[in-house]
């Protein structure tokens, strides 16, 4: 009998402990489980805080409380959504900067690369950075015909860089439509003409399609002088050819253009319209400002002369007598006709008729 009541009690004992831990872990149980639903309530309570003050709600916690909380139509009543906050200005010097470049023409780049690789472009080739206002809105105007491999390598290499200088910039392209004589200065005031009628650009860069900066900090944007930025090219053995020397790459602020009366119409065929731009500004009183010959490094992809685009006898009797002539000839008085325009991904291209001789 002793026995029995011993092995009875052994087995209350045990049957009573199992309840016991049954009991605590059902405990534990309830408690995990109450915590974890104050973390989610505290989520989404932190969520709509950030909805509220206008910052990128994160998508993925987004989804996860809508699917564990509040019904999609608690969503929907919350209340609409305050104006994205002022942006401040982006530093004088961008902090993206890397400096020197690696510039080669030797492999070839396809648009469907560099698309990929600027995803943050907007059609026509129009950018502006997310995180600051950009300092300036910048005009890039290329004078342009039947180069379509040195515009890859152009937008391959530039808009990178761009992006890093933190401007709010568009390409502009003028392609000279038919096969008259080619006329450089003429598409660059075409440029300025038909970018304006886009956008408030204040600042324009004009650049040759076959020219490559090989240092991000010769930034493409308008300082208080003209500003030439092809200052040491590879093809000069990195130095300029004469002091004067204002081709390949500059950009002028709308005011500093505007003083000049833009650039002559009439030099028809290659040289010396840059010079007469020269002229033009130095007869204004202004002077040239120009990067560091380190900074200013540029590459030139190599190329024959161009089919209708041969010296231009006329230039050394035009460039001097400049200052009488660029009060009659300039942007007052071009005319031109727009035959086309394309919106790509990375430019924009404006077919224009310049007429002829
Ligand atoms: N351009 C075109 N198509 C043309 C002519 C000129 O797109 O048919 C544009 C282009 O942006 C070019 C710029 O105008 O970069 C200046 O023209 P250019 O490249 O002919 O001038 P550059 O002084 O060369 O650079 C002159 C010819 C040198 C021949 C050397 C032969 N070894
Ligand atoms: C000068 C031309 C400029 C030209 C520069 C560089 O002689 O238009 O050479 O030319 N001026 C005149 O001809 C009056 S380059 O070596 O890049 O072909 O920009």
């Amino acid at each position: 009998m002793a026995g029995d009541s011993t092995v009875n009690f052994n087995l209350l004992h045990r049957t009573c402990k199992l309840v016991v831990l049954l009991c605590l872990l059902h405990i534990s149980v309830t408690v995990v489980f109450y915590v974890r639903s104050l973390d989610i309530r505290f989520a989404f309570a932190q969520n709509q805080q950030s909805h509220n003050n206008g910052t990128q709600p994160n998508q993925v916690r987004n989804t996860a409380f809508t699917l564990q909380t509040e019904p999609a139509e608690t969503e929907k009543e919350a209340p609409a959504e305050e104006p994205a906050k002022k942006l401040e200005k982006c530093p004088e010097t961008s902090p993206l900067l890397v400096g020197p470049l690696r510039v080669e023409f030797n492999v070839p780049v396809s648009l469907e690369q560099i698309k990929k690789d600027n995803p943050n472009l907007q059609p026509g080739g129009r950018f502006r950075p997310k995180d600051c206002e950009a300092l300036q809105k910048v005009a890039i105007i290329i004078p342009f015909r039947n180069r379509d491999e040195h515009l890859k390598y152009w937008l391959y290499y530039l808009h990178p860089i761009l992006q890093r200088q933190q401007l709010d910039y568009g390409v502009y392209v003028i392609n000279q439509d038919g096969d008259e004589i080619f006329n450089r200065a003429k598409l660059l005031n075409v440029g300025y003409m038909e970018a304006l009628k886009e956008y408030d650009y204040e600042c324009f860069v004009f650049s040759d399609v076959d020219l490559i900066p090989m240092d991000d900090r010769n930034t493409y944007k308008c300082f208080s002088q003209p500003r030439h930025l092809s200052v040491s090219m590879d093809k000069f053995g990195f130095r300029l050819p004469y002091n004067q020397y204002f081709g390949g790459v500059s950009s002028m602020s709308k005011e500093q253009y505007l003083k000049i009366n833009g650039f002559p119409n009439n030099y028809w065929g290659w040289g010396g319209e840059d010079d007469d731009i020269y002229n033009r500004l130095a007869s204004k009183g202004m002077s040239i400002s120009r990067p560091s010959g380190e900074t200013g490094k540029c590459r030139m992809i190599r190329h024959e002369r161009d089919k209708q685009n041969d010296p231009n006898p006329q230039r050394f009797d035009r460039i001097a007598h400049t200052r009488e002539t660029m009060y009659k000839d300039g942007i007052k008085s071009l005319s031109y006709r727009v035959v086309k325009t394309d919106k790509f991904d990375l430019f924009t291209k404006i077919t224009v008729d310049v007429g002829k001789p």
